[in-house]
């Protein structure tokens, strides 16, 4: 589920690729395929997501039963789903049903294309291809438009017909990242200390989590195990919060934090929250935070 990984930030290859419309709606059969994006990636990130609106006008079913690209050594297809407060998600052996006369949309949160194994990372503004084989629509090239690490396809949920959550979630981005520092809810911390320990603690290995810091949907929480620690980036998805990603100092960083997708005014809020709430904890704690220097954990369940 976690994947840790050491140093060596590979060298990222550039994409050569077709420019791609990113209205574009790509027809194949009765299938029509809206909005295809993928997330960027940090350059040694093993896993990426990729997202897109299947519609289906025809009057039988259909399923998107696999996919591949030049870009990843296997692309999955995976659903996600919480099981209490953590996000858990599994690989749909039998494929994805598009049902007649329905879109189904893979987004953030929810159904989305795995791409295991990357060969390079995932640049934004660049494009990913992807063959998508349906069942009885056949065989179809997409390319993916590159958005920001944090994209939710804003775009997709003017067509959102399954994902209220996912809807009211992208109207809210405005309100939310004014408040910033207004207002850290208890059931907000609850939820954050509660994932980080149902993802990381283990009988034997009991987590810390403190302090916790929000502004707007991102948050970023100091943990330590045993002699290890670091600091999570969460963000706050239509499902609940979710780790982003997992670093050690560079999430003290405003800059940082802008360059991997969280909103100016968020990062540097957030940033400042982080000094604040620090300067009050044992420099013990802090060396262990620290001590993450030079590894990003990225939780694949999360993509
Ligand atoms: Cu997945």
């Amino acid at each position: 589920m976690i994947t840790l990984f050491r140093a060596a930030l590979a060298a990222s290859l550039l994409f050569v690729a077709p420019a791609f419309a990113h209205d574009g709606v790509v027809h194949l059969g009765s299938l029509n395929l809206a909005h295809p994006f993928a997330r960027a990636t940090l350059p040694n990130a093993p896993v990426a997501g990729g997202f897109l609106a299947i519609e289906n006008t025809g009057a039988e079913a259909d399923r998107l039963v696999s996919a591949t690209s030049p870009a990843a050594a296997e692309v999955q297809i995976h659903e996600m789903a919480m099981e209490g407060e953590v996000m858990k998600m599994r690989q749909l052996s039998d494929g994805l049903e598009v049902p007649a006369g329905q879109t189904v949309e893979l987004a953030p949160g929810g159904f989305h294309l795995m791409f295991m194994g990357l060969k390079q990372a995932f640049v934004e503004g660049e494009t990913v291809p992807v063959t998508l084989v349906f069942e009885k629509a056949g065989t179809v090239d997409v390319e993916l438009a590159v958005q920001g690490v944090a994209a939710d396809g804003a775009a997709m949920n003017h067509d959102a017909m399954k994902h209220d959550a996912a809807g009211h979630d992208a109207m809210n981005h405005g309100a939310m990242n004014h408040d910033a520092m207004a207002a850290q809810p208890a059931d907000d911390l609850e939820a954050i200390t509660g994932l980080l320990k149902g993802t990381f603690e283990t009988p034997e290995a009991p987590l810390g989590v403190e302090p916790v810091v929000i502004s707007g949907e991102y948050a970023i929480a100091g943990w330590a195990q045993g002699e290890a620690g670091g600091r999570a980036l969460l963000r706050k998805t239509a499902h609940g919060w979710a780790v982003h990603l997992c670093a050690g100092d560079g999430l003290k960083d405003a800059a940082n934090l802008e360059a991997i997708g969280v909103p100016a005014a968020d990062a540097a809020a957030l940033a400042t929250a982080l000094a604040e709430a620090e300067a009050k904890l044992d420099p013990a704690l802090l060396a262990k935070f620290s001590s993450f220097d030079g590894t990003v954990m990225v939780n694949e369940d999360l993509i």
